[in-house]
């Protein structure tokens, strides 16, 4: 039976007038709760077909309380749009973040190189680049242990250059045919569809525990390289060897490698496993919030170039892509830096969109015989076939070149041009228009031309067979603290192996790399025995160490692009703080305010002094050292506080400089704290900065057994 219409239903007449692109668009809503208050012109709405719009609010119904109606248009449009709004994500690297910027080359590669970026000096090369992990889908966390990826798209005159590499100078496999399976083993198990974001698990340890050559790569991914701080302070590389060209076709071999103007860093275990929860988006957050405050990270970018004569000489096979070439054989040398100062208008036009390939190079930049780039070479444009829907992806702005681009390709779905050549001819040869692009000789991309014998077949060079040597290299070159730290995360990972066989193998292949790691991370497993190493193909080799390789030695001892955190409360000493304030600024840092209300805290004086963060949402994970102004009632007060004794208990464990004052004590206290050198007063804002410049590396084995 059709109801009356109530006073309510009844209020519901037809919408406002259509507002006119100069008046306001502000207005009530039927039920008269929608207010609209930005100002300025507002052009109308319209659908996609450019339909104006007169009511966003409802559907069109048969009647105010009736069933909606098939006719409606406009919402059909806005809901079939939206219900395709997600494309596919990537396999590998689903989570990612970028921003614009640019290239300059300050030294010339001209005697190597016919490659312009490569060779001429001074010119900003428009980039794009893209950070991410690997395993994690693309709502995964940003501090996983995990490898990050660094893609770095360059919009060259000849064309775009796509340096796809990561922040691990070396890969786990050598042969793109055992790409799927190792993705397939490191993401989350088929049947039960975890873990997410991680490779503590049985398919990841046993893939590797069968696949000796991951061995290297695997200590590269359990040492802190892999638990960056910052996007802004990690190493890239483009792994791979590649070849350059010079205008008389001679070839060098070249890799690339980025490194951080702020130097590089990393966390803790614990601090990132902990910003898991305080920040999904710690990295991302971090890179925005330097781009938005004009702290424009940058990178240097250097070559190692080498010959096919000098590659002989080297105790490994360049062309593996398990091998690095440590920089004590072949000096890096720096050629030019890339600046991000632009962060995208949209994310999902530009960083979900964004393309890259490793098969994208300029004339005078060629391929290496490398099994795993030779397989990648295939892969990138074929998964953006289906991940962008079909071939005309190139003419998504983010990835069409800036230089001018012209050839014969038509047509596809979502073709977007109507090419500037009109006419008949969509074919090459042809007589019968003019200026129709044609192949060059001289400017056209040229292949090396490399002789080569042999036999065909499905093998693998034996001058790849030695899995070991570079591992025990990587893992000897490290420091004490950052072996006890990749002897931790491998008790870590393997006690996640549920699978005894699995574990035991994996501690095998460590017997290669280093028996007392082996016989550390046996103990830290409470294995009885030792397990026993398996047989190898070639001797291991005791390679020079390479000293380069470590992080915690070439830490930059700075507070440029770090955060500081100081914890203020109702009553704390205005005067303290802005002194604090002010020198960790001088020196660089980003300081925030914490309290216990995101309002802010009244001062001594009266003031109110607002907050960047409440106490309970902002842990001190977030900052790479804190510091504290508190009344010794309000300290009083926050010792009863579980957020604020974490704030610091954390702190310390995460080996950062506190700045804590008389008032602070009672919460040191509660949290155990035992004050040592990296604990000073925030009047001694020197001392603080002094302490704050690098981690308190000696309070570690204080604060946690490392295996
Ligand atoms: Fe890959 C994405 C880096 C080996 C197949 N890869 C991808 C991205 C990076 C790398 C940084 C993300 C790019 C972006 O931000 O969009 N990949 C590497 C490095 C490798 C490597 C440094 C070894 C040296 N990759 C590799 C192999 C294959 C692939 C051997 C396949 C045979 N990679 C892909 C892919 C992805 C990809 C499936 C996923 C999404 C995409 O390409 O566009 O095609």
């Amino acid at each position: 039976m059709a109801r009356p219409p109530t006073s309510r239903s009844a209020a519901h007449k037809s919408p406002p007038a259509l507002p006119s692109s100069t008046q306001s668009n502000s207005f009530r809503g039927n039920a008269g709760e929608l207010q609209q208050q930005a100002g300025g012109k507002h052009p109308v709405l319209t659908t996609q077909q450019g339909i104006p719009v007169a009511d966003n609010q409802n559907s069109l119904r048969t009647a105010p309380r009736g069933p909606t109606l098939l006719e409606d248009f406009i919402l059909r449009e806005k809901i079939t749009h939206f219900d395709h709004e997600r494309i596919p994500e990537r396999i590998v690297h689903a989570r990612g973040t970028a921003a614009h910027g640019f290239f300059e080359l300050t030294h010339s590669l001209k005697k190597y190189t016919t490659a312009k970026v490569l060779t001429d000096i001074g010119g900003h090369t428009p980039v794009f680049t893209r950070f991410s992990t690997v395993a994690g889908g693309a709502g995964s966390v940003d501090t996983p242990r995990d490898v990050r990826g660094f893609a770095v798209k360059f919009y060259t005159p000849e064309g775009n250059w796509d340096l796809v590499g990561n922040n691990i100078p070396v890969f786990f496999i050598q042969d793109a045919m055992k790409f799927p399976d190792l993705v397939h083993a490191v993401k989350m198990e088929p049947d039960r569809g975890f873990p997410q974001a991680a490779s503590a698990h049985d398919t990841f340890w046993d893939f590797v525990s069968l696949m000796p050559e991951t061995l290297h790569m695997v200590m590269w991914a359990m040492s802190d390289r892999t638990i960056p701080r910052s996007l802004r302070m990690m190493e890239g590389f483009g792994v791979h060897s590649f070849r350059l060209l010079n205008a008389a076709g001679e070839s060098t071999f070249v890799k690339f490698h980025w490194r951080p103007k702020l130097g590089i860093q990393s966390t803790v275990w614990d601090e990132a496993v902990k910003l898991q929860s305080a920040d999904n988006d710690f990295h991302r957050r971090d890179l925005f919030e330097a781009i938005e405050a004009g702290d424009f990270p940058e990178w240097e970018l250097s070559v190692q170039l080498f010959t096919e004569q000098d590659a002989e000489r080297f105790p490994f096979d360049h062309l593996d892509p398990t091998k690095l070439i440590p920089e004590e054989l072949v000096p890096l040398q720096p050629i030019g830096r890339m600046v991000l100062n632009r962060w995208p208008d949209n994310f999902f036009a530009e960083t979900e969109q964004v393309a890259f390939c490793p098969a994208n190079v300029p004339p005078g930049i060629d391929f290496s015989n490398d099994p795993l780039l030779q397989g990648r070479l295939f892969s990138y444009l074929d998964t953006q076939l289906s991940r962008l829907g079909g071939p005309n992806f190139t003419q998504i702005p983010i990835n069409a070149p800036k230089c001018p681009f012209h050839n014969m390709q038509r047509d596809g779905h979502m073709q977007m041009q109507v090419q500037a050549l009109k006419g008949r001819v969509n074919y090459e040869p042809s007589s019968l228009l003019a200026d129709t692009p044609r192949a060059s000789q001289a400017q056209g991309f040229r292949h090396f031309a490399q002789a080569d014998d042999g036999v065909k077949g499905r093998v693998r060079a034996e001058s790849f067979a030695d899995h070991y040597s570079q591992a025990r290299m990587f893992y000897r070159s490290q420091s004490p603290l950052e072996q006890a730290h990749m002897a931790s995360a491998l008790v870590f990972e393997l006690s996640k192996v549920g699978t005894p066989h699995v574990r035991e193998a994996a501690v095998g292949h460590l017997q290669h790399v280093d028996p007392d790691l082996a016989q550390r991370v046996a103990d830290g497993l409470g294995l009885q025995t030792l397990p026993p190493a398996p047989a190898t193909t070639e001797p291991v080799q005791d390679l020079p160490l390479s000293p380069a390789l470590r992080i915690i030695d070439r830490m930059k001892p700075t507070l440029q692009g770090r955060c500081i955190g100081i914890l203020v409360a109702d009553g704390s000493n205005g005067t303290s703080v802005a002194n604090l304030r002010k020198a960790l600024e001088k020196v660089g840092a980003t300081v925030k305010i914490v309290a216990p209300k995101v309002g802010g805290a009244v001062l001594k004086d009266g003031t109110l002094l607002p907050a960047d963060g409440q106490l309970a949402g902002t842990p001190s994970v977030v900052f790479d050292a804190v510091a504290s102004v508190l009344s010794p009632a309000m300290g009083a007060q926050l010792a009863k506080e579980a957020a604020a004794v974490d704030w610091f208990r954390d702190a310390f464990g995460h080996l950062k400089a506190i700045a804590a004052c008389k008032g602070t004590q009672a919460i040191l206290q509660a949290g155990g704290i035992e004050p040592d050198a990296g604990v000073v007063d925030p009047a001694d804002a020197q001392g603080f900065i002094a302490a704050a410049q690098t981690r308190q590396w000696g309070r570690e084995p204080k604060v946690r057994t490392l295996a």
